[in-house]
């Protein structure tokens, strides 16, 4: 990551050797003046839609590179990561902010494949609208459907771009109708693909009648549609209208336009901007990013048509202890809230947090409090630190360019805060407040890593605490009674990036099979005898005793009882020969795992004068135990999760015939509306080590689960569970 005046930034851009910028990037001109002159938009699809590239197209025809990257040759703005360019996709949320005339765009792109949901998830955050970005070439897939309905559930304003038209497998028509399917009826086209050939070299404009033509690239030539064009999109021009009509404020207009007045396109696009701003109306446009088709209408919409964040609602804010809330607005001016919506970790400047400013602004070499509460269960605990920010900047890419301030409803990025994390709200000193963070998934796919070598494991915990900081969709879990490092990442993709991330840090370390942490218990009662004595030159040691063990119930723990009588065993070595049981249950009799639930009665026993001693009754303790299960029999326990399902309808089926492989005992299922239905089942651990993966693979994506411990049951005869 560099600093870089602005100039050099767009020349840096994806290390292409750009000219100068078309437009005036100054300092001040990067960061937005004041909140009516912004728009926050996230880019939404499934991965491999196009949206990275799209925006790489979108900086071409805006000027601020003049050559694009390749997601190939990872040389694109959008994924400078060096782990989205060794996965060619997206794996993190990024900005890229536009400055269009007077106003900034900060375009948030997301990565589409479900691992990353959480990058996503932070970049809807950050954003006031959407922009779903569709591949002519695939269509529509259910996670982007189910994504549609949660942004409309937020009443978020939405528009969709059809991208990828140049590729010859480019089918508009049918990918225009699976989203007017998928997304309802306020999903209009506003551009009809036009040219020769196969070709799709210009957009006709149902509103404006007039064609851009972009087959000189990205600077296109503006004419009058043939008559030809204009007569084969009447129908559409007409179903657009009546659209705009339909969601217009202006009740009379739908009358007017019934009785065959000409309604004003001036009318027209101003109806349709406040529907779109409203979240009713979705306008269409077509692009392809490879031509550069479609970038100057997308552009022109994404300013004209989104609202500034001055329209969107502030995250509701509360004092530290999550009382008095606060309903503040998206005021240059007002109390000071700003969220850290990602964390990354640079070698030269250390901890890098983009930003979005929802309150007030926030300056260079200004005091500040950092703080997080509620993730504790995601391994970032509580915590409040006054801290300064020294520098801030909008990032393009890797680069950084310093600007002096950041308004509400900007984004920026802040170098050296050393105790944000994501997720933290930063605000004044003064007046510190905490807002809510947003729905982060619970990792679900347990990764057991290990140093390669006892110099990597203190890299390897220094290495990791920083990277739980920045991603709350990890978390660490050192196992207490396997004594493995977990790493529950949110698949596999997810848990390749973490790997590469520590390896990034010098951490030398490798993956290892999951551990389950089994138990074992006695099936029936047993007699052990522990002998430990030995009389060969020096000090002797000696020590005998009997015990009885029996099973408890489940959950029934340990019970130590002294059943001797007469003395045989001195009142001061009773406790040894408990410790030493209990040292063995720790240890195991027969698999390696912990002893639970037993009772042992010790009921007889021999000492010496002279040579018994603590650890001799210890070790005759221990054996014993050990005796005692060579004699008896041992039962192995697995731990069994209660697991909640949340499935389409169409997945039920194999769903629970899947459960019934894993050895699951359903329930219960109750239909949750909206055509999903709830499963709950108890399921061995063993059987769930993969299932966030193997879950996705049996419902198309969509399929989501939680888990809770719930008890050790005994592993069925015959089956081995490591
Ligand atoms: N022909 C053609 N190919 C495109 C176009 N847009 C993207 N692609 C290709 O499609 C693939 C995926 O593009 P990306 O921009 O990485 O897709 P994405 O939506 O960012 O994917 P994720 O980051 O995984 O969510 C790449 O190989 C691109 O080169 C386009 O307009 N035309
Ligand atoms: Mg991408």
């Amino acid at each position: 990551m560099s600093v870089k005046s602005a100039k050099d930034a767009a020349r840096a851009a994806g290390g292409r050797n750009a000219a100068e910028p078309r437009r005036t990037d100054s300092a001040a001109r990067i960061a937005a003046l004041e909140p009516a002159s912004i728009r926050n938009i996230a880019l939404i699809g499934h991965s491999g839609a196009g949206k990275t590239l799209l925006i790489e197209a979108l900086l071409a025809a805006n000027g601020m590179i003049t050559r694009k990257g390749s997601i190939a040759e990872g040389t694109t703005v959008g994924d400078s990561d060096p782990a989205a360019v060794h996965q060619q996709r997206s794996v993190t949320l990024s900005l890229v902010p536009l400055m269009l005339d007077d106003t900034k765009v900060n375009l948030l792109d997301t990565p589409g494949y479900p691992d990353f949901i959480g990058e996503m998830r932070a970049g809807l955050r950050a954003a006031d609208a959407a922009l779903f970005v569709v591949s002519a070439v695939d269509g529509i897939d259910a996670t982007t459907t189910a994504l549609w309905a949660e942004c409309a559930h937020r009443r978020l304003p939405r528009a969709v771009v059809i991208t990828r038209l140049d590729h010859p497998r480019a089918d508009y028509d049918g990918a225009l109708a699976e989203c007017r399917k998928a997304f309802g009826d306020g999903v209009l086209p506003l551009y009809v693909p036009v040219g020769s050939g196969g070709e799709r070299t210009g957009l006709l404009g149902l509103l404006s009648g007039t064609v851009t033509d972009y087959s000189a690239g990205e600077s296109p030539a503006t004419r009058d549609a043939p008559a030809d064009d204009a007569a084969e999109a009447a129908d559409a021009r007409g179903e657009l209208i009546e659209g705009i009509i339909a969601e217009s404020e202006d009740e009379t207009l739908m009358d007017r336009y019934l009785s065959g007045e000409d309604i004003d396109t001036g009318v027209l696009i101003q109806d349709l901007e406040t529907a779109v701003a409203r979240g009713s109306f979705h306008p269409v446009i077509p692009t392809s990013a490879v031509t550069g088709l479609g970038t100057s209408e997308l552009l022109d919409m994404l300013v004209r048509a989104f609202p500034p964040p001055t329209e969107a609602d502030v995250p509701e804010a509360t004092d530290l202890e999550g009382l008095h809330g606060r309903s503040l607005g998206c005021d240059p001016s007002g109390p000071l809230a700003a969220e850290v919506v990602r964390t990354s970790n640079d070698p030269f400047l250390g901890r890098i947090c983009l930003v979005r400013v929802f309150s007030g602004t926030l300056r260079e070499d200004s005091p500040v409090h950092v703080g997080g509460h509620g993730l504790a269960d995601r391994g970032h605990q509580d915590h409040d630190t006054d801290e300064r920010v020294t520098h801030l900047y909008s990032p393009l890419g890797a680069t950084l360019r310093p600007v002096p301030y950041c308004v509400a409803g900007d984004l920026c990025a802040l170098a050296k805060l050393g105790s944000a994390e994501t997720g933290d709200t930063i605000s004044s000193r003064d007046d510190p407040l905490m807002l809510a963070t947003w729905e982060m998934p619970e990792p679900l796919l347990p990764v057991a890593v290990e140093a390669d070598s006892r110099s990597d494991e203190d890299a390897l915990a220094r290495s990791l605490g920083k990277i739980a900081a920045g991603d709350p969709t990890m978390r660490v879990e050192r196992n207490q009674e396997t004594h493995q490092l977990v790493l529950w990442c949110m698949g596999e993709a997810h848990a390749d990036v973490v790997m590469d991330r520590l390896r990034e840090q010098g951490v030398k370390l490798h993956a290892v099979d999951v551990v389950t942490p089994l138990r074992e218990t006695f099936a029936g009662p047993a007699t052990g005898h522990g002998r430990h004595v030995k009389q060969s030159g020096g000090h002797g040691q000696y020590a005998v005793c009997d015990i009885e063990v029996e099973p408890l119930d489940r959950g029934g723990g340990f019970e130590f009882v002294d059943k001797t009588v007469g003395g045989v065993i001195p009142g001061t070595f009773i406790p040894s020969v408990e410790k030493g049981v209990r040292s063995q249950m720790e240890k195991g009799v027969s698999a390696g795992f912990p002893v639970v639930d037993v009772r042992v009665r010790l009921v007889g026993g021999k000492a010496h004068s002279v040579d018994s001693s603590d650890a001799a009754f210890q070790a005759a303790g221990a054996l014993a135990l050990r005796e005692a299960a060579a004699a008896g029999r041992i039962q192995l326990l697995e731990p069994v999760s209660a697991v909640s399902i949340t499935v389409a309808d169409e997945h039920v089926g194999p769903v629970m015939s899947d459960l019934s492989g894993r050895r699951g005992r359903l329930t219960g299922t109750t239909s949750s509306g909206g055509g999903l239905t709830d499963i709950s089942a108890e399921v061995p651990d063993q059987e769930l080590l993969r299932y966030a993966v193997e879950l996705r693979a049996l419902t198309a994506g969509t399929g989501r689960f939680s888990r809770s411990y719930l008890r050790h049951d005994p592993v069925p005869s015959g089956f081995s569970p490591t």
